[in-house]
């Protein structure tokens, strides 16, 4: 059985990249809501109508797990998910939240997202869930996610366009900034270059593969070790925008895309 993963659109792959580099002998199917995206500005309630719809396409799969790679869909779907379904469900927030919570030392945090996920505050709530007495301060970055997709993530622009949304971030002492958004970690570079070296910048997705292979571990569900595993890809729209950024995300490994 094969690992399901959903995005919005192509950003969940830089999630599908840190599973594949943890687990590289697991299937995974991933889809891509390319004809909908962003979700970012939309309500609670599309969304969570999104991710039903799309959970119970990759469920007719026989997927033996399913991974919301996107923060959005996470931060307001999960529960709704969690219930209906009788798979594991592995968000981005909760692992990013744990990873924060422990990299901290001033007990000041930043959170950037889109404007749904600051929104839901899901980020804040899980952070504090784990240690209430953790200041989290949030900031959208919407921004951002254009800038990832048309590969404009170290030119001036970009560093412009960081300096401008983390200012208030660095002025409040943050120590640790998660990277809310499945586009985020693209920018990783000049977002480091903003915040500086003290700064530790926790990468959702290289936390939610670490989770995905904890529960498969503890449920027996691991492919051997040594095993090849497939990657198929669904997309919403017609597949070329994808292709050719997931590329770009993926560093030219792409395969298939139906
Ligand atoms: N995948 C979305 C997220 O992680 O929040 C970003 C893209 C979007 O829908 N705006």
């Amino acid at each position: 059985k094969a690992i399901g993963i959903f995005d919005s659109g192509v950003g969940g792959l830089t999630v599908l990249k840190a599973i594949t580099a943890a687990l590289p002998q697991e299937d995974t199917i991933y889809l891509g809501d390319t004809a909908r995206v962003p979700y970012g500005t939309k309500s609670p309630e599309t969304v969570i109508r999104y991710s039903r719809q799309i959970a119970s396409y990759l469920m007719s799969h026989d997927i033996k797990l399913l991974v919301v790679a996107c923060n959005t869909a996470s931060a307001v779907a999960l529960p709704t998910l969690r219930r209906e379904l009788a798979i594991p469900i592995v968000g981005v927030i909760e692992p990013g939240a744990r990873a924060a919570a422990a990299a901290t030392r001033s007990g000041k945090v930043g959170v950037i997202g889109t404007a749904a996920t600051v929104k839901s505050s899901a980020y804040t709530k899980a952070i504090k869930k784990i240690n209430p007495e953790i200041e989290v301060v949030t900031r959208a970055c919407p921004l951002f996610v254009p800038l990832a997709e048309e590969g404009w993530i170290d030119n001036e622009v970009a560093r412009l366009t960081a300096q401008t949304y983390l200012k208030p971030l660095l002025d409040e002492g943050v120590d640790t900034l998660v990277l809310g958004c499945t586009h985020y970690p693209i920018l990783k570079g000049t977002i480091a270059e903003v915040m500086g070296p003290e700064v530790t910048l926790v990468d959702s997705a290289e936390q939610t593969a670490l989770t995905v292979a904890q529960i498969l571990g503890e449920r027996k569900l691991l492919r051997p070790e040594g095993e090849q595993g497939n990657h198929h890809y669904y997309v919403t729209d017609i597949p070329a925008g994808f292709i050719r950024v997931g590329n770009r995300f993926l560093g030219g490994r792409l395969g298939d895309v139906y």
